[in-house]
């Protein structure tokens, strides 16, 4: 049992105080995760001191669900005197921006919670894995813990959860079964799902639109095997934009940005796309495309991501050439 395993981890280094991290730009299924995962450590636990933190500060939606959840990040962590690391919805250390060195000589456990593919040099680091890919979100592999320890959610745990759940499944638009049914046990906790959920649409800034705008205008599109793929660059929200060039009709989409010499790039694909090719973008193309650039990528089957060094045209250049490859 996974709930178990995390106990007995933690009570054999005798921890007094984790340090929980989440990816850069945390989003609501990192706050909501880290949140849930405190309240139910703190329940078995009443003594251990958590701290959360968010390497670069959270997304902007996160902001919205912070006070809402009563939770304050913490800008400096003791990660140097924690006696344990949770990593939540993290699958590479470098989505810990600075933070990523000192996890490498950081000698205490080190537990990993996520539903996305783990890099393998995450998996070296990491002493204890509780990942399930299948999983919608962070949130619905914490909300398991909670089962497997009989454990009754609280009315923020389960508005945390719920905040989770929703976020990362586009409001249940992908959510399957399974996750819906978990949405039915969390939102039996006697919660105001509308008012929960509405903590999750915001207006979109007017730098999110034009930035959107400038990648469609940018946009060189290739046919790869009969499926329309679109390139483009924006120097900020570029994932934003490459769900946006998909909902414009792109089967796939990749956009890169660039900023000095660091270059990071969003991969989007359609489910048809996926379902169709079985191309895993975290695998086949963010992870190869993030060690051309002496960085990293990973990610989902059909959302995904590289950082590293380069130059943007020449990234989109290689990534179109893994994509021949994969779909010839
Ligand atoms: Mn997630």
């Amino acid at each position: 049992m996974s709930a178990q395993a995390i106990m007995a981890l933690l009570d054999q280094a005798d921890t007094e105080l984790i340090v929980m991290l989440c990816h850069h730009n945390a989003d609501p299924d990192a706050i909501g995760a880290a949140f849930a995962l405190s309240s139910l450590l703190k329940r078995l636990r009443p003594t251990m001191k958590i701290e959360v933190s968010s390497a670069e500060g959270s997304s902007r939606l996160s902001k919205r669900v912070l006070p809402a959840l009563s939770m304050k990040l913490k800008k400096a962590p003791n990660i140097e005197g924690a006696d344990a690391i949770i990593l939540l919805d993290t699958n590479t250390i470098q989505q810990l921006g600075h933070w990523a060195e000192k996890l490498r000589t950081f000698s205490g456990p080190i537990l990993s919670i996520d539903h996305h593919a783990s890099h393998p040099e995450t998996q070296r680091l990491v002493t204890l894995t509780v990942e399930d890919e299948k999983a919608s979100s962070t949130c619905e592999v914490v909300f398991r813990l909670f089962c497997e320890l009989g454990l009754k959610l609280t009315k923020m745990e389960a508005t945390a959860l719920l905040l989770g759940i929703a976020f990362d499944t586009c409001h249940f638009a992908h959510a399957n079964s399974t996750t819906l049914k978990i949405v039915a046990d969390v939102s039996s906790a006697n919660i105001d799902v509308r008012k929960v959920l509405s903590l999750l649409s915001l207006p979109m800034e007017e730098s999110e639109r034009m930035a959107r705008l400038k990648a469609s205008k940018r946009v060189k599109f290739l046919r790869i095997g009969g499926w329309i793929v679109v390139f483009s660059h924006v120097s900020t929200y570029q994932a934003s934009a490459a769900r946006a060039l998909l909902s414009l009709g792109a089967h796939l989409a990749a956009v890169a940005g660039q900023r000095g010499g660091s270059v990071s790039v969003s991969l989007r694909a359609s489910q048809d796309f996926h379902d169709s090719t079985k191309i895993h973008l975290g695998r086949r193309l963010a992870q190869p495309l993030g060690e051309y650039l002496n960085g990293m990528g990973g990610g989902h089957a059909v959302a995904a991501g590289a950082n590293g060094t380069g130059d943007a045209e020449d990234a989109l250049t290689y990534c179109a050439e893994l994509l021949k490859k994969a779909i010839s």
